[in-house]
């Protein structure tokens, strides 16, 4: 077909083609979509190495691209994934939440690539409460997934396979690859981790090495949140309060009984017996010879505890556990971009690593995400595609999980959808920034009374500032200047010196909803499901 097009264009002058001469025929790339769950770029040290070092992720940045403002449209698990594969906004795609299963009526990505002839495959988390749909082979956890043993959902029926999730996960990743991938076609391939998810269980192998590590702290671990809104005071994440000491700090049952720890529900304990039951009784005992000197040690050390001290104990513990995670998934990366490499198909593919949204480590005193606030609303992001991209490029571009579906289809030559309501990244990719004009994002989060108790909010970021609404049980304005205020420390939405600033991003804002098709009927519509559903009393 490109031979036709090149004769067919040849001009009056004879040997040069009127038209734009025909590239020289290039395959379709393969696409290699790696994402963790919860994974913090504050955790990659391409971003940061003040936490830990990533080398294998890093190298993505080194041989690709970085982008440093990559953020969510709306910052939770189930949402975001369907956003990627629709390449649409929540109010559009329908899964607000974690709740209510994905209508599979959407038309995702991967269905696209099937249909065009690409071999797809899924290993992973993908929590959407049913099947992918457009995958010639999947295997998923069945809803958030276990660390050690996990289950599986596969298209030829349920199993179990034991190890650590993170290296299973990957196993079957590059089983795929190496042995029921067909060489004449190309590939999309998602490679899902469910790590570093809490309750954060790192591999045996990692278990020393972090639980004796010191991290800094974040400036803002002891936030008050005075200067922000009712949203911030009222959620549910900060570590001091609402991290448990069982499951997420690894402080066995009989050991918080003992010191006479009191929580608000049980919820926690019985995290912890769930997933320690899961371990077999090699994994019991590597289990507890760490944990059982970390549990001696708190016993000895609380009682004399301040909230302060606590505070700080339960950040270590939390940053050990959440870390090792993030250690095997670095390894885990690294292998599968070893076998690229050693079957020469690295340069014609396109290598992404990002995560479901971005993670609060310790900053205003959170764990969790949800919030239209920097570290949950950014999330990180490295593509790798030697062939186009040069490498060791940054981009600070806006760019959201909205482009994902667009870009690919772009880069494999697939027609993009009218409705999918993001851009593609290739001008980007390829350097031709000129073509890229971005200059504002739209968010919107729903899970609203739920986990975390993170009011429902709506909002619009710009380079320069950060306007959001939060409604349903308040009626709420924040607005944050990202340049003067990074940290997101004060709400000057009635400082009357932002007044102008105020209503243009009010109106900027509305013409986003617009464009976008969300409207106040929307939400009166999402808010009265969970009505229907009895997740809302009055
Ligand atoms: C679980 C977690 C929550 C987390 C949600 C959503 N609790 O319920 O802390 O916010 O998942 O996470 S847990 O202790 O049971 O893990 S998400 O990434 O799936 O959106
Ligand atoms: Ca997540």
């Amino acid at each position: 077909q490109l031979r036709t097009m090149a004769i067919i264009g040849l001009g009056a002058a004879g040997f040069f083609p009127a038209c734009t001469p025909a590239e020289p025929e290039v395959s379709q790339p393969n696409i290699v979509f790696i994402m963790s769950d919860d994974h913090a770029y504050q955790a990659i040290s391409a971003y940061s190495n003040h936490l830990i070092e990533t080398p294998n992720i890093d190298r993505l940045a080194k041989e690709g691209m970085l982008f440093t403002n990559a953020c969510v449209t709306n910052s939770i698990c189930a949402p975001s994934r369907a956003t990627i594969l629709t390449g649409k906004h929540t109010h559009i795609h329908g899964k607000i939440d974690n709740v209510f299963p994905f209508d599979t009526t959407n038309v995702t990505f991967p269905q696209l690539f099937q249909q065009a002839g690409y071999q797809t495959a899924m290993f992973g988390k993908l929590h959407f409460g049913n099947n992918p749909k457009g995958f010639d082979e999947f295997m998923i956890l069945p809803d958030q997934g276990d660390y050690y043993n996990p289950d599986f959902i596969t298209n030829k029926g349920d199993t179990t396979i034991m190890g650590y999730v993170t290296d299973v996960i990957t196993d079957l990743t590059l089983d795929w690859l190496g042995s029921r991938r067909k060489q004449d076609k190309p590939f999309m391939l998602m490679y899902l981790h469910k790590a570093p998810h809490r309750e954060w269980i790192p591999a045996e192998r990692h278990y020393r090495e972090f639980t004796q590590k010191t991290f800094p702290e974040p400036e803002t671990l002891f936030d008050d949140y005075e200067g922000r809104g009712t949203a911030a005071k009222e959620a549910e994440m900060n570590l001091l309060k609402h991290m448990t000491i069982s499951a997420d700090n690894k402080i066995y049952p009989e050991v918080a009984d003992e010191l006479g720890i009191k929580e608000s529900s049980d919820w926690g304990k019985n995290v912890f017996l769930q997933k320690y039951r899961r371990l077999n009784p090699e994994q019991k005992a590597a289990y507890d010879s760490v944990y059982e000197p970390i549990n001696e040690a708190f016993k000895e050390a609380y009682p004399n505890m301040s909230d302060e001290d606590l505070m700080r104990w339960k950040y270590q513990r939390y940053m050990q556990d959440y870390l090792g995670c993030i250690a095997s998934v670095d390894e885990n990366v690294g292998r599968v971009l070893d076998y690229l490499d050693a079957n020469g198909l690295s340069e014609n593919t396109i290598v992404v690593y990002t995560s479901d949204q971005g993670f609060y480590l310790g900053e205003h005193g959170w764990f969790d995400k949800r919030f239209i606030y920097d570290e949950s609303f950014k999330t990180p992001l490295l593509i790798r595609w030697p062939d186009k991209i040069k490498a060791g490029s940054v981009s600070n571009e806006m760019v959201q999980n909205l482009d994902f579906a667009q870009t690919f289809l772009a880069a494999a030559g697939l027609p993009q959808p009218d409705d999918m309501q993001g851009e593609s990244l290739m001008p980007l990719l390829t350097g031709q920034t000129d073509q890229w004009n971005r200059e504002a994002v739209y968010y919107h989060y729903y899970e609203y009374p739920g986990f975390h108790m993170v009011k429902r909010h709506y909002g619009i970021v710009t380079t320069d500032y950060k306007l959001a609404h939060f409604y349903y049980d308040v009626d709420e304005w924040e607005l944050y200047d990202r340049k003067n205020d990074p940290m997101e420390l004060t709400n000057v939405v009635d400082d009357p010196a932002y007044a102008d600033v105020v209503e243009s991003l009010k109106e900027q804002l509305a013409g986003l909803r617009a464009q976008y098709h969300d409207s106040e009927d929307l939400d009166q519509k999402f808010i009265e499901k969970y009505r229907e559903r009895g997740l809302i009393k009055n």
